[in-house]
C-alpha cells in the first residue's frame, strides 16, 4: 500500500520567531547568532532577506557581516524557539499521531491512506501561519527520504508533492548530495570511480557494485538513488531524550567547576524522568569547547535508571574519560536517551 509521507520544516525559523517577537524586523536582513553577535559568534540562520547577500548558517558572523553589513544582528534565544518548536509539534500531532520530530523544526508526518496527505499539508501551512504566526515548507511523498530531499528544493512557504511512481524521476536531475547520508567523503568516491553528479547518474552505477564499495551504507545510496525507502515513522515517544545544558558566562578549565554543573544537571535530569514516569538506558554527555567544537559521548546502561546519584556518576565519568582538559569549556550538558516507561521496566523486571 502507497504510504503518504509530509516533510514539514520551518522557514528560517529562529529568524521568524524574532520577526513574530518584534514585527519591527520583519522585512529585513536578519541574523540570529549563537554565541557572541560581536566577534566570535556564528550564525545560526539567516532570514531570506539576508540569505540573498550569502549569508547562511554555521558561518562566522565576521564574514556575515562583510557579505551583508545592513543586517541586523540579534543574539539567539533558545528557550523561545523551543517554546514555538512545541507549540508546531503539538499543532501536527492534532493532525495525526504518527509525528516524528528531526530537529527543533523539522517532523516527518504519515497521513494514513483514507484520508487526503495534500488536503491535510494545506491544512497544516494554513495553521501553522494563522494560529501560530510561522511559516513552513512542506512535501508530500510515498516515503520519508523522498518528501525530505523534495522539502528543500521549495523553501520558503512551498509545497511540493511527488507522486508515487515519480520518485526516481523527480530525483534524477538533483546533485547526488541532496542524498541525506552522502556528504564529501561519499561523493569524492562516487566521482572518482564511477563520474557521480547527479542521482541519476548514481542510479545507473550497479547496487552490487555500490554494496562492495560502501557496505551497507552501499545498499542505502543504490535504493535512495531510485527513491526508495521503507523506513518506517519513529514517534516521539521512542526518541524522546531529556537533557540540560549549561552555556558559561565564562568558559570553564576548572574540573570542580564543571562537576558542581554535572551534578545540578544531573539532578535536574533525574527530576524530570520522575515527573515524566520514564527511565534511560543511556546518559550522554554534551561538552563544547572555546572554539565551538562540540563532542557527545554517551555511555548505555545495564538497566535503565532514573536515580540522581548514578546519573551524576556516569555523568563524571563521562567527563573524566573525554574531557581535553587543557581546553576551556563554554558550554556542558548532561541528557538522558533511549528512554523507556517506568512501569513497563518494573513489568519487565518483576518478569524476568
Ligand atoms: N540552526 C543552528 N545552526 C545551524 C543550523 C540551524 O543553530 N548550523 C538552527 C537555526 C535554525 C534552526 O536551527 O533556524 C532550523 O534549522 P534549518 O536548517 O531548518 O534552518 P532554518 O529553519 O533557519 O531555515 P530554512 O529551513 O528555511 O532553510
Ligand atoms: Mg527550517
Amino acid at each position: 500500500m502507497t504510504r503518504q509521507i509530509l516533510h514539514l520544516d520551518l522557514d528560517a525559523f529562529y529568524a521568524t520567531v524574532e520577526m513574530l517577537l518584534n514585527p519591527a524586523l520583519r522585512g529585513k536582513p536578519l541574523i540570529v547568532a549563537m554565541g557572541d553577535v560581536n566577534t566570535r559568534g556564528v550564525v545560526a540562520t539567516a532570514s531570506y532577506e539576508a540569505r540573498k547577500f550569502g549569508v547562511h548558517s554555521a558561518m562566522g558572523l565576521r564574514e556575515a557581516k562583510r557579505l551583508c553589513p545592513q543586517a541586523i544582528i540579534v543574539p539567539a534565544r533558545h528557550a523561545i524557539y523551543s517554546e514555538h518548536s512545541q507549540r508546531v509539534m503539538n499543532l501536527l500531532r492534532e493532525m495525526t499521531p504518527l509525528v516524528e520530530q528531526v530537529s527543533i523544526d523539522e517532523a516527518y508526518l504519515e497521513i494514513e491512506a483514507a484520508r487526503d496527505g495534500v488536503a491535510a499539508a494545506r491544512e497544516i501551512q494554513h495553521r501553522i501561519h494563522d494560529e501560530l504566526k510561522l511559516s513552513c515548507t512542506i512535501a508530500v511523498a510515498s516515503n520519508k527520504l523522498v518528501s525530505k530531499i523534495a522539502c528543500n528544493t521549495v523553501k520558503p512557504r512551498g509545497l511540493l508533492v511527488i507522486p508515487h511512481g515519480d520518485e526516481e524521476k523527480f530525483l534524477a536531475p538533483l546533485p547526488v548530495g541532496k542524498i541525506p547520508g552522502a556528504g564529501n567523503v561519499t561523493r569524492a568516491k562516487l566521482k572518482a570511480k564511477w563520474n557521480v553528479e547527479t542521482i541519476a547518474d548514481l542510479a545507473r552505477v550497479n547496487a552490487d557494485e555500490l554494496r562492495a564499495q560502501f557496505g551497507k551504507h552501499g545498499a542505502y545510496l543504490a535504493d535512495a538513488a531510485r527513491g526508495v525507502d521503507d523506513s518506517p515513522i519513529v514517534t516521539d515517544r521512542a526518541t524522546k531524550s531529556i537533557s540540560q545544558e549549561n552555556t558559561f558566562d565564562r568558559d570553564v578549565r576548572t574540573r570542580d567547576v564543571l562537576e558542581k554543573f554535572l551534578d545540578e544537571m544531573g539532578a535536574g535530569v533525574a527530576r524530570e524522568l520522575a515527573n515524566e514516569e520514564l527511565k534511560a538506558r543511556t546518559i550522554v554527555l554534551k561538552l563544547r569547547y572555546e572554539d565551538f567544537t562540540t563532542i557527545t559521548r554517551q555511555v548505555t546502561l545495564r538497566a535503565p535508571t532514573a536515580d540522581e546519584t548514578i546519573i551524576r556518576k556516569h555523568a563524571r565519568e563521562l567527563l573524566r574519560q573525554h574531557w581535553d582538559s587543557q581546553r576551556a569549556v563554554r558550554l556542558l550538558g548532561v541528557g538522558a536517551h533511549n528512554l523507556v516507561e517506568r512501569d513497563a521496566t518494573w513489568q519487565l523486571e518483576l518478569a524476568l
